[in-house]
């Protein structure tokens, strides 16, 4: 069994989705703090095991991976039970085609919000982008809605890596109050089907 130590932050979403599949998958690891709020990410020692200064990274037997996504694809390799993928490969590619808009267009959009709320000085600050960001934030809930229209899950009736992507970034997407309008009918039962799994805590 491989030694796995998880240099992780709380409040970072991209650290949660591995956090939810280690959960998930019931894989244990040893935890390392790298507090973003001090800029913990940036130092020396960190940026050795991370060049880009970013959570997660996870250190395998002393080699260090980081991105969620590939983190999450050496826990499926490695832990294959329970699978967050489907089997078939129009499905599988489905699933990764919806983490890929997750964790770059919709986390662009996100991203929008929180420098222009929480970031820049003030003075800095630009209404129009938040404008902008939450349009394109309204526009994704909406096409996941969509997806989710006959399904349970974002890949069909498995409970796949796509849910553990959305889940993290709208959790993100909330914490920044921007809630989901309720309108999108199929994306809040989601939410609530979701949030009632046990990872979902992790
Ligand atoms: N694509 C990367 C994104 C990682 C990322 O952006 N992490 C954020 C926290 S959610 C971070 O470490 N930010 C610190 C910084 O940019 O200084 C992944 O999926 O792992």
């Amino acid at each position: 069994m491989a030694h796995l130590v998880l240099y992780d932050f709380p409040r970072s979403s991209n650290a949660r989705k591995v956090r939810m599949a280690m959960a998930e998958k019931g894989v244990a690891c040893e935890k390392v703090t790298v507090d973003l709020a001090a800029g913990a990410q940036r130092k020396p020692d960190y940026l050795k095991l991370n060049p880009h200064g970013k959570v997660p990274t996870m250190v395998i037997d002393g080699t260090p991976i980081y991105e969620s996504t590939a983190i999450i694809e050496y826990l499926e390799e490695t832990h294959p039970n329970p699978p967050l993928m489907p089997k078939d490969p129009v499905a599988r590619a489905r699933v990764r085609a919806i983490e890929e808009v997750i964790d770059s267009n919709f986390m662009g959009a996100l991203r929008l919000v929180r420098i222009n709320t929480m970031v820049r000085p003030a003075a800095e600050r630009s209404e129009k982008e938040i404008e902008e960001g939450k349009r394109q934030i309204a526009w994704h809930n909406e096409w996941l809605d969509r997806e989710l229209q006959g399904h349970q899950f974002l890949g069909g009736d498995l409970f796949s890596v796509a849910d553990i992507a959305a889940f993290c970034q709208i959790g993100f997407q909330r914490a920044l109050g921007v809630e989901i309008d309720p309108k999108f009918k199929n994306l809040s039962a989601w939410w609530a089907r979701v949030d009632a799994r046990p990872c979902s805590k992790a």
